[in-house]
Formats: structure tokens, sequence, C-alpha cells
């Protein structure tokens, strides 16, 4: 037969426990009591007993991004203001056109960021020769009124034009290999960008924008290019079917993609984003280019079939319209409202001898 189980009295068990209900209320009305400011309603963030997961100076941040008053159009939801032109990707991605952004609000949103750029250019033998007219015109439109570092790349470093510049901007020179094969000049941009990424830019800027030097600024490149990532739609490609955009088509390399695939043809001299992302799209291609060169093959277009196959695969948060990469040769489309960066004529056989 089991035992009797004994039942204490219910007066007994309550003097028995009344010390721990005792601290357990004092605990619970001390929450409680930190959770009601001046005994009011309760806060959505809980201070002191409960570690508030919000930064405490949130409200400074709210402040220092707060946009002054401004007068602009107001943006219609039915009335887009592009309608010529594709300004949305299906993974909402802009594609930024004239029209499409409004500078001011971008600039005030910016200037409170205080940001820097790098914008990284090659010049290595012959092409040294194009960097006066490359630093010149962005020194009229290439982020006007914000601090920029000119990284200039070339194993010709006393020939880098010394110019004065305001304060905020400034021309760094970095001295590089002058490898034998302009393909090859090319295709390495790709790791010494990805090197000085670590060595250099993340200490000294937010955003990297890598372009060739055989061009010249002809109109306003500003902050509304700036993103995580981003690619330039090429000007001989905007129009192409996908099949014959001209990406590499040898299975065997790691830049392959085939006709069935690919969202756009981007040109290998505008890319960027900020540095993190610039270190690890050209970590990327180097890569691929190295795994490439094991197996002796190199792609058709360099280093540019290796950025598409990166876009492809690692989708740019922005897209630059070809107003931002411009052939001087072609003529201007109606739905080409600027032209910001244009190719100088060179002759190409002269100038990689
Ligand atoms: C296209 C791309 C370029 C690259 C190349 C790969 C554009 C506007 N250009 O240019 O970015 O992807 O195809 O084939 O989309 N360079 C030197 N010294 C040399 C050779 C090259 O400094 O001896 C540098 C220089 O910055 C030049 C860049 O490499 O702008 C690309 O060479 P390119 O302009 O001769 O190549 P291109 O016009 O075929």
């Amino acid at each position: 037969m089991a035992p009797a189980r004994h039942i204490a009295p219910v007066g007994t068990t309550l003097k028995r426990w009344l010390p721990v209900i005792f601290v357990g209320l004092m605990f619970f009305t001390g929450l409680a009591w930190n959770n009601f400011p001046e005994g009011g309603w309760p806060r959505c963030a809980s201070y002191g007993v409960i570690d508030n997961p919000l930064d405490d100076n949130y409200m400074d941040h709210v402040m220092n991004v707060q946009l002054p008053r401004m007068n602009y159009a107001q943006p219609k939801v039915l009335n887009p203001v592009r309608t010529d032109v594709l300004t949305m990707t299906p993974w909402f991605a802009p594609i930024v056109w004239e029209g499409s952004f409004n500078r001011d609000i971008l600039n005030e949103q910016y200037k409170k960021r205080n940001i820097s750029i790098g914008l990284t250019v090659f010049a290595v033998k012959k092409y040294v020769v194009f960097l006066q007219r490359f630093i010149e015109t962005a020194e009229k439109f290439f982020m006007v009124g914000q601090r920029v570092n000119y990284y200039v790349f070339t194993d010709l470093p006393e020939q880098v034009p010394k110019m004065t510049l305001p304060d905020g901007r400034q021309v760094v020179t970095i001295q590089v290999p002058g490898y034998k094969r302009w393909q090859e000049v090319s295709m390495r941009r790709m790791e010494m960008i990805h090197d000085a990424s670590m060595r250099n830019f993340v200490y000294e800027v937010d955003y990297i924008v890598a372009v060739d030097v055989d061009m010249q600024f002809t109109d306003e490149v500003g902050v509304e290019i700036l993103g995580d990532v981003f690619g330039t739609l090429h000007p001989g490609f905007y129009e192409t079917e996908r099949q014959h955009f001209t990406y590499e088509r040898r299975a065997s390399s790691q830049a392959y993609i085939p006709e069935d695939e690919g969202d756009f043809y981007y040109a290998g001299g505008f890319f960027g984003g900020t540095v993190k992302e610039v270190f690890m799209l050209t970590g990327h291609c180097h890569s691929a280019m190295m795994a490439d060169r094991d197996r002796g093959i190199e792609a058709i277009w360099h280093d540019e079939s290796h950025l598409n196959k990166y876009l492809l695969n690692h989708k740019p948060t922005k897209i630059l319209s070809p107003e931002y990469l411009w052939d001087c040769n072609t003529r201007s489309p109606p739905f080409l409202l600027k032209r910001r960066f244009l190719t100088v004529s060179k002759n190409h056989t002269q100038i990689r001898s």
C-alpha cells in the first residue's frame, strides 16, 4: 500500500513561500517601473534592466540625416518621369537616367553623410597622355563638392601631371608594373584595385569608382551613381538581344555565359561601389582570370567578360545608363539626354604599341 502523502495545510505552504514571493514582487515591480517613465505608458525600448537594442543616441542620428526644407516638383505616382527607357531592373535596382533623380535631394543626403570617393584610373605606358584631360574634366564634372582621391596607377609616376586641386581633392599616385601586353594591363587592374582596396582604400575612402583613362567628363557625374555595387550599360549593346551580347561563350572559361542567360552587357570601363563590394568584385574577377590562365584560356573581352559574369551572378544594386559611358563616334539617340563621360578618340595600334 502506498504511504499516505502528507499534505501541508494551505497556511503553512504560504508561510514557507512568502519570502520568495516577496523578492519576486520586488523584482518585477522594479522592472515594470523602469518601463514606465514617470509612471506613464510603457516605452517601446526598455531602459536599465533590459539591454537597449537601439543606439541610445538614435535621436542625434535622426537629426543628422534630417533634410532641410526643400522646394521641388512633387513626384507623381501615375506620371513617371521617363517612359522611354527602363528605369528599374526586375531585382529593383534603379537604372540612372537624366530625369529619374533629383540631384539636389541626393546632394543634401550625401552632404550629411560626409563621404569620400576614390576614382581609380590606370595610365600605364603611353596611356599617361590621357591623364591631363581626364583629371581636368573630372575637376569640372566629377563629384563636384565631394571629397575625391584620384588614385592614378602608373608605371611612369614622374609623368603624372602636377595639378593644384581644391581642399578635399588630391591625386594619389600608385606605382605599378608596365605589363607588356595591353590586354594584360587591362586585366591586371582587377588585381591591383583588389590589393589597394585592402591596403589603402578601406582606410581612406567610402566608395570606389573604377574607370578607363582614355575618357573625358563632359557633364555632371555625381552622387547619383553611388550604391553598394554598380555597373554601366555598354553604349554598343543597350538594344541587343542577350544571345548576341559579346559575352565569353566558351564553357571552359570562368567568364562563360550561355546564350539563354544575361541581363545587360556591362562596360568594363565604369564600375564601382563601396570599398568592400569592390574588393570582393575585383578579387573574384582576378581569381577567375587566373583560373582561366591556368587552363590556357583568355576571355574574349578580358576583364570586361569577367565583370559581366560577376554582375550576372551578383546583381548590381544600381545600374548607370549609357549617359555615363558614351562613344564619341556614335550619334546620340533621342533618349540620351546627357553625355556625361565620353571616350576620347585614340589610334589603337599606335597607343598600344
Ligand atoms: C574596353 C573597356 C575596358 C576593358 C577592355 C578589355 C570600356 C570603355 N572599356 O576598352 O575597360 O574592359 O575593353 O578589353 O568599356 N591601359 C593602360 N595602358 C595600356 C593599356 C590599357 O593604362 O597599355 C588601361 C587604360 O586605363 C585603359 C584601360 O586599361 O583605358 C583599358 O584599355 P583600352 O581602353 O585600350 O581598352 P578598350 O578600349 O578595348
